[in-house]
Order: C-alpha cells, then sequence, then structure tokens
C-alpha cells in the first residue's frame, strides 16, 4: 500500500497537504544524499542564534515552495525563520496551518549520521477568512493536531506518521520515489530498558532527572532491579525512530545553565509532533510538569523540556518529578 492509498479515507485536503510534504521530503532526501562539504558549510544564523548549514536552508526552502502547492494550506511556520509564511486566505473548506524543522540533527550533517525532517500539522480555526494567518493563529496546543509525522534520512528513508488513527510507518523506494507503507500500525512497548540521554549534562539537571539516570545506572542491584542500556545519537528524529521501533525513553530536560530557558527543543515543531505520534502508538510526553500535548503555548519558537517515550518510564518520570 502507498502512502496515497493509505490516506485515502483521511479529509481530502490534509491528505492532500500531507502529499504535498512528502513530496518536499523526496527532494530533501535526493539533497541530503549529496551531502559534501558545500552544503554543510555554515551560511547564516537562523532565529535561534544557531549557525545555519547550506542543508538547512535548502530544505527550508523545499518546503516552503513544495507545501505551498496545497490549496487547504493557509500558513506555515518554520524553525528556520523568524516570522510565520502566510500563504492564502482561508477557503470555504478550511484549511491548515504547516510547522516544521526542515532539517532536525543538521549538526550530523558533515559526520553522515541520520538527520531528519518534523512536522506539525494544525487545524487554521483561528483563521478569519479575507485576513492573513498571524503567529498566534498557529499557536495552538499540541492536542489540537490534525497531523503529525517524521521523515528520517538515513539507510532507508523513512516516514512515520499520525493523522489521529494509530501511526504508520512508509519507506521510499529510492527507483520509483514512492512511500510504501511499511508498517501499518506502530505501538510502543510500554516497559523498556533503554533510555537515551546526553549523560554529559547530569550536573546541570533538576534533582529528579538526576535521580532517574541514578537508578538506571544501578541497574538490577538499584531500585529499578533490571539493567539498562544506553543509546544517544544527537539527532532527535533518529533515537525517536529507534524508540518508535523497539521501545525506549528519551530526554532532553531543562537545564540549569539556562535556567530561564524550559529546554533546548522547540514546542511547535518538534515536540508536539513527536508527542502526538508517541501518544498515538501508546506511549507518553511530559514536559516536567504536564503532557506535552497539553503543554502551553507562549510563542513559535517556545522551547519546552522533553521525557519522551515508553510510558511506563515516563509514568516513572512523572512520579519522580511530583516527589519534588
Ligand atoms: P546534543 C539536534 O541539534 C538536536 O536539536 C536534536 O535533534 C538532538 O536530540 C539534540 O539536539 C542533540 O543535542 O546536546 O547532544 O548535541
Amino acid at each position: 500500500m502507498t502512502l496515497s492509498d493509505h490516506l485515502a479515507t483521511a479529509h481530502p485536503a490534509l491528505a492532500e497537504l500531507i502529499l504535498a510534504v512528502a513530496d518536499a521530503c523526496v527532494e530533501i532526501a535526493a539533497v541530503v544524499r549529496r551531502g559534501g562539504a558545500d552544503h554543510s558549510a555554515a551560511v547564516s544564523v537562523n532565529v535561534q542564534g544557531e549557525v545555519q548549514k547550506g542543508l538547512d536552508v535548502l530544505a527550508d526552502d523545499i518546503l516552503v515552495r513544495v507545501a505551498a502547492r496545497s490549496p487547504a494550506l493557509v500558513a506555515m511556520a518554520s524553525e528556520e525563520q523568524d516570522d510565520i509564511i502566510p500563504v492564502r486566505d482561508l477557503t470555504a473548506e478550511g484549511g491548515y496551518y504547516l510547522l516544521f524543522d526542515p532539517l532536525d540533527g543538521s549538526s550530523n550533517i558533515e559526520v553522515n549520521v541520520s538527520v531528519g525532517t518534523i512536522f506539525s500539522i494544525l487545524p487554521a480555526l483561528g483563521a478569519i477568512p479575507d485576513r492573513p494567518a498571524v503567529a498566534a493563529d498557529l499557536m495552538q496546543r499540541g492536542r489540537s493536531q490534525a497531523a503529525a509525522g517524521y521523515v528520517v534520512y538515513g539507510p532507508q528513508v523513512t516516514m512515520v506518521l499520525t493523522t489521529g488513527e494509530g501511526v504508520a510507518g512508509f519507506t521510499l523506494d529510492p527507483e520509483t520515489n514512492i512511500w510504501n507503507r511499511s508498517a501499518e500500525r506502530m505501538t510502543l512497548p510500554a516497559r523498556t530498558s533503554e533510555y537515551a540521554i546526553n549523560a554529559s549534562n547530569y550536573r546541570h539537571w533538576a534533582a529528579p532527572v538526576q535521580t532517574y539516570v541514578d537508578e538506571v545506572l544501578a541497574g538490577k542491584d538499584g531500585p529499578r532491579g533490571r539493567n539498562f542500556n544506553m543509546r544517544w545519537v544527537g539527532s532527535m528524529v533518529a533515537d525517536l525512530h529507534r524508540i518508535l521501533t523497539r521501545g525506549g525513553v528519551f530526554l532532553y530536560p531543562w537545564d540549569k545553565r539556562e535556567p530561564d530557558r524550559a529546554g533546548r527543543l522547540r514546542l511547535m515543531y518538534e515536540a508536539n509532533p513527536m508527542a502526538l505520534i508517541v501518544d498515538q502508538a501508546g506511549g507518553q510526553a511530559f514536559d516536567g510538569m504536564t503532557d506535552i500535548l497539553d503543554t502551553p503555548v507562549t510563542g513559535l519558537h517556545q522551547r519546552v523540556s522533553v521525557m519522551i517515550g515508553s510510558a511506563e518510564e515516563v509514568e516513572h518520570l512523572k512520579a519522580l518529578h511530583a516527589n519534588t
């Protein structure tokens, strides 16, 4: 079954937008495959104050150009652009907002580690006919998402997608550029013994996260009663794809180096789409205070603390945070 067939039962305008994003990701995959020093050279600095690699900008350009073909698209927001990108006024049939990180994990480009595209689709509920969209229209909580997905540019190019009725996986056929469904329904094991965190930040974490890591490091002689394994790719999409495939928990928590910053990862186009996918697969996503799907939105590029994956581990992290 192809992606297009899989979307036959979705709202036609939503399906058309998702297929446009999928087309953009085919183009991005081709650019990533070419890689090369010329693309990984720094070319500018984005709204986050981060150095943008050539491929970041190229991927952003591709997504903006191709997604805009979708008649239901009212506006877009990108990690790489300060403001929203109004596309067209709301139509009678309704419309959508598309938010994305065009190339997450781009620091891995020059070392040939998998990178990815993450996207979130929100209903254009706030839009008013004949009034161009404004950023506030897109600042909806994660639970409002109509769809969410990511693409991993790795040994295979894989898309994982939810439209609110479970999570499906697709693999791009490099010969035909067709997305073939490789997993009809992906479910996340509730129990896992594998965690993913950048352990070098230990001294900067809040106590509940330090306690969680102390416990898993103690293994079977400690309070968890079993040994754990650790993985850390340094590319959220690659780590989350492994977790969706075999279970696990991913943490990029708040740390005290920048106490006024909730976390490193962005809510609207990284944490929210991943949280919807994981929730739909039976897992959970927590920001240290609430489920990420309910995290209040205060800004288009706001950051959030992220603890996401197998339900038992996230529940345990919630309990550790509740005891502080
Ligand atoms: P660190 C990539 O830059 C990213 O935003 C995520 O994809 C990834 O999980 C994280 O940062 C890696 O962070 O601190 O290990 O370099």
